[in-house]
């Protein structure tokens, strides 16, 4: 190969790198609820119950009861992830009542115990709308997985109270 045809070549790769748009995957459909809660499930048992519906663009979670457990109210959204990816994982949150909730990134059906990618971690809501910024490197590929929010019985609430999310994000880094 002619030095020329070798320097354009390289040319060509370099220039081809610096033209390809650099962005961060992003994994959740409708993470800012501008489309309903299309593309989320939300589910209740044991006790628990939720209605769900989107207001203002945000997630508008009624929990008229927690039920007993931490997993006995739900809201989740089936993502795909890939081994030694690592992923940011970002939401907007406020409580009518201050309260903890949990997430985290688990495989969404099949057997029991469903085992879990990332977390679970517990985030202290408060009245106010706060941002909430998470990276973790999982280490499995499983294309059945979800990002789960458990609004069930996680530390102590008494009363009918409401939590609303928006701008859930899940990007590769
Ligand atoms: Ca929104």
């Amino acid at each position: 190969m002619g030095k020329k045809v070798l320097g354009l070549l390289i040319l060509a790769i370099c220039t081809m790198f610096l033209v390809m748009p650099i962005h961060a995957e992003e994994l959740i459909q409708n993470g800012t609820f501008d489309e309903n809660t299309d593309n989320w499930v939300h589910w209740a048992g044991g006790g628990g119950d939720v209605s769900i519906a989107a207001e203002n663009g945000e997630a508008r979670l009624k929990i008229n009861n927690t039920g007993n457990e931490v997993w006995t109210v739900q809201f989740r959204q089936n993502i795909s992830i890939v081994a030694g990816t690592t992923y940011v994982i970002k939401f907007d949150a406020r409580s009518t009542t201050p309260r903890t909730i949990r997430f985290m990134l688990e495989r969404s059906g099949g057997a029991q115990p469903y085992p879990v990618y990332y977390g679970p971690v517990d985030v202290d809501l408060t009245t106010e709308m706060a941002t909430y910024t998470f990276e973790g490197t999982v280490e499995i590929t499983e294309p059945n997985a979800h990002l789960i929010f458990c609004l069930g019985k996680v530390g102590r609430i008494g009363r009918v109270h409401t939590v609303y999310l928006d701008n859930v994000s899940i990007t590769t880094k």
